[in-house]
């Protein structure tokens, strides 16, 4: 029986435990460059399995709320570079999660302040956070109606993604890297019968809906190798107002494919992003999902994610039910998080007004648990 404290190997990696830290988006970044305060936020937490780093924009359309950082630029990428390097100085590993928003964002965000892109021309009924350069004050404003994204023009989503993925791990020192395919961001919007209406090869069956996201992975594979990447899903969240016809079939299909390409990893987020596990309109078999994946083949790392504690996370990894465990939350406020769960301590509250934007209160002045 596997431990939640034991090591494991994800593809390429090899963690030291199995608590990894979430992708957490805290708006630290102002011109998407990482700042110094992001090299100690991330340094703090080197202790986890495994740091995914907060969602980071492959490019400026990329961009959906103000101030997340990219990895589209040199200065950008020399900025990551001094975050990894403090973090591998503190003996831990991080990987970066590659993000497109698609239809979450804002005009204000976009190049030349145009209209974001999407599979299909339907506004999301969801907000996105922008910051008023003149003031400095952060509010959430309603998504922009987005254009749809001719057919043409998908190969360049692959190639953005694969230079993001090379860029990362090359000149910004990532040990690999996690495409965010989850919460109704873009590849989540190619994927739903909600958000994706078209009618080429990209839209309909679900074979044609997975295919973008495919083709990302294959290509991402190709150029740094399947075990420094890992994919993020959530099957049943309606996070940023998507929904499926058929989830349960929509992603066994998707894990089938990616079995072949020696991921590192698999993470999975369980029910309603930030909210229930289990949802009573929206069921899910998520044994099924993982049973599928092995049969087809897949390695590496499965990895859930949503709530889990103490308790249900060792529980988790004991019962073989998932390998590592992810926490977004009681990261913000716990950087020695691995040390108090396995030492049982008590675990310090987050202060969700400090969540996104601002700068080291609520960020990097979480103390470590007392030396006893
Ligand atoms: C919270 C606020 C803004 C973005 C996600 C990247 O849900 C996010 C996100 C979360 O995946």
């Amino acid at each position: 029986m596997s431990s939640l404290f034991d090591p494991i190997e994800a593809g390429s990696l090899r963690l030291p435990n199995r608590v990894a830290m979430a992708p957490l988006t805290r708006n630290r970044a102002p011109h998407a460059i990482p700042t110094p305060l992001m090299q100690t936020y991330y340094a703090q937490r080197a202790s986890a399995g495994m740091l995914i780093s907060e969602g980071t924009a492959i490019s400026a359309q990329a961009q959906g709320y103000s101030d997340v950082p990219g990895l589209y630029g040199q200065e950008q990428l020399q900025a990551w570079k001094k975050v990894t390097n403090a973090v591998h100085a503190k003996g831990g590993r991080i990987v970066t999660q590659l993000w497109h928003v698609g239809r979450i964002s804002h005009t204000s965000l976009q190049p030349g302040n145009q209209a974001p892109v999407a599979p299909s021309a339907l506004t999301a009924q969801s907000k996105t956070y922008v910051i008023d350069p003149k003031t400095g004050e952060g509010k959430f404003h309603p998504t922009s109606a987005p254009r749809a994204l001719k057919s043409q023009e998908l190969p360049g989503i692959v190639h953005s993604f694969t230079v993001a993925a090379v860029e990362a791990v090359k000149s910004a020192g990532f040990d690999g890297v996690e495409l965010h395919s989850a919460n109704g961001y873009l590849l989540d919007q190619f994927l739903r019968t909600s958000s994706n209406h078209r009618t080429d090869d990209y839209g309909g069956s679900i074979e044609n809906r997975c295919r973008l996201v495919l083709e990302c992975m294959r290509s991402v594979v190709d150029a740094i190798g399947g075990g420094k990447v890992g994919i993020r899903i959530s099957p049943v969240t309606p996070a940023n107002d998507i929904t499926d016809e058929n989830p349960q079939a929509l992603f066994e299909h998707l894990v089938r494919q990616l079995a072949p390409l020696g991921l590192s990893y698999i993470h999975v987020i369980e029910g309603s992003t930030g909210g229930p596990r289990e949802l009573a309109d929206r069921p899910f078999d998520y044994h099924a999902l993982k049973q599928t994946y092995r049969i087809a083949g897949g390695k590496g790392v499965w990895m859930v994610n949503n709530g889990y504690d103490r308790q249900s996370a060792m529980q988790a990894v004991e019962s073989g039910y998932a390998d590592v465990v992810a926490f977004g939350k009681a990261y913000i406020s716990n950087p020695d998080l691995v040390h108090r769960l396995q030492a049982n301590l008590p675990l310090s509250d987050w202060d969700s007004q400090r969540f996104y934007g601002g700068g080291a209160e609520g960020y990097t002045d979480y103390p470590n648990a007392p030396q006893s």
